[in-house]
């Protein structure tokens, strides 16, 4: 009788009361990380407001500032305030609206492309260009729109090449050109920005030029469908017909995909799964049960080297969002294994050897971004754990006392007097996005630049 009672009990409290333990423990356990997600949200914040401080105390009004010997940097001799305009949105992202307020007036009185000086236009492209067209679609503030149609025209001269594959430096006042010898990265990744402004503006020109480079290049892929690392815009031929997945490329592979999400752009659809078949193909290289993308030779597939890096590491975002989640997982996975070598990423690495082969780090964003896209479309935490542990690192080893900066090399930790833009733009907002309420973000109406600007599909 005893024993009935006794084994009636376990039964009932393993029916009733241990899932509802169970169930208040992993409740508990949630309501513990998401306090803990809000903290590091809110760390995140702080971390790039002290950076941002920085920035306005010894480098307010030029591109970028220095950290170490706290002095301003602009990159064309004048300043183009490319750090003012490629960290408005993440300011006003952050609810910081008092610095927000005070940079967008900043910008939209002081901005002016009416200069005598030759611009990379891949480069005002994605920082300028983004950054005006994500915050006006923000703010709604049309002073912005304005400068971003003034922009966009400045830039038209550029695809006046035989090919219609963009020059690398065109002239803001006079339309001059420089820099026939150009890559895929360059060419390939102006279509969001150029497609945006004229879904805006209802200038067609724009999206046309832009859909013209992206589709040139592709054209003269291979038979067996790799780009190379050079083209001359003249003549179309190769200059360099070494294939990858790094930088030069990167961003061209991740325009493919994104332009078809925002403008559902059939061709850009086709191009992306074409382009991913080959570079599946021909530059993964599996090792040790790990998967790595290396180098080849555009022609043959021959691998010619086994370097990944920390600008390589944007691909398993792109991976994701093309619905490739076993490759992006896995190579997620080798990205962070790079990471934890050295405790904080090289710029390139070899991953047969397991050594670095270039050991700095500018502050690239590329990991962070691709962890918080794994954890937005599988929502899995652990990637928000890297996430944790790659913010300590982080913080740990390139803040300063005034804002942060690049290591010269991440073995010795020794830093360098560079703090590029991106920080502001990329590297803290994709933390931001992977610990805050941002982790939500609609994907399927808003896409994000590769200098992570927002521009949301209103058409
Ligand atoms: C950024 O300017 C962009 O993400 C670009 O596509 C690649 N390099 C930097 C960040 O590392």
């Amino acid at each position: 009788m005893l024993r009935l009672k006794l084994s009636t009990l376990l039964l009932a409290f393993l029916t009733f009361v241990a899932p509802l333990t169970t169930y208040a423990q992993s409740r508990r356990g949630r309501g513990r990380e998401a306090a803990n997600r809000g903290a590091l949200a809110a760390r995140v914040r702080a971390e790039f407001l002290h950076a941002w401080r920085g920035y306005a105390r010894h480098a307010w009004g030029h591109d970028e500032l220095r950290p170490l010997s706290k002095r301003p940097h602009d990159w064309y001799g004048e300043p183009l305030y490319m750090t003012q305009v490629d960290s408005l949105d993440t300011l006003i992202m952050m609810g910081l609206d008092a610095e927000a307020a005070r940079t967008r007036e900043f910008v939209a009185t002081h901005l002016s492309f009416d200069r005598d000086i030759y611009v990379q236009n891949f480069e005002i492209t994605i920082r300028h260009l983004g950054g005006l067209l994500s915050c006006y679609q923000l703010t709604g503030d049309r002073r912005l729109l304005n400068l971003a149609e003034d922009l966009g025209t400045r830039l038209l001269p550029a695809f006046d090449s035989k090919t219609g594959i963009p020059y690398r430096f065109v002239n803001l006042k006079t339309g001059k050109l420089r820099g026939e010898v150009t890559n895929p990265a360059e060419a390939g990744t102006l279509l969001l920005e150029f497609g945006t402004l004229s879904k805006l503006t209802g200038r067609e020109v724009f999206y046309e030029k832009a859909k013209r480079a992206l589709v040139e290049v592709f054209r003269r892929r291979s038979k067996i469908g790799l780009v190379g690392s050079q083209i001359n815009v003249e003549t179309g031929e190769w200059v360099d017909k070494d294939s990858h997945i790094s930088g030069g490329i990167d961003s061209y592979y991740e325009y493919q995909e994104k332009c078809w999400r925002l403008f559902y752009d059939e061709d850009c659809r086709t191009m992306a799964l074409e382009s991913f078949a080959a570079v599946n193909k021909y530059l993964a290289d599996e090792r040790g049960g790990a998967l790595w993308y290396g180098h080849a030779d555009m022609e043959t597939g021959r691998r010619t080297s086994t370097t990944y890096g920390a600008l390589d590491a944007f691909f398993p975002a792109v991976l994701v969002l093309s619905g490739d989640w076993s490759r992006a997982q896995r190579l997620q996975e080798s990205s962070f294994r790079m990471w934890n070598v050295g405790g904080i990423e090289p710029e390139e690495f070899d991953y047969a050897a397991m050594k670095v082969k270039a050991p700095g780090y500018p502050l690239r964003p590329e990991i962070v971004e691709s962890a918080y896209y794994l954890y937005r479309l599988q929502r899995d935490s652990r990637y928000q754990r890297m996430g944790e542990k790659m913010f300590h690192d982080f913080v740990k080893h390139c803040r300063t006392a005034e804002a942060y900066a690049s290591l010269k090399s991440v073995l010795t930790k020794e830093k360098a007097d560079e703090m590029q833009s991106f920080l502001f733009a990329e590297t803290f907002k994709y933390f931001y996005l992977l610990f805050s309420h941002y982790a939500k973000l609609d994907l399927h109406h808003v896409v994000l630049n590769t200098e992570a600007h927002p521009l949301r599909r209103t058409w």
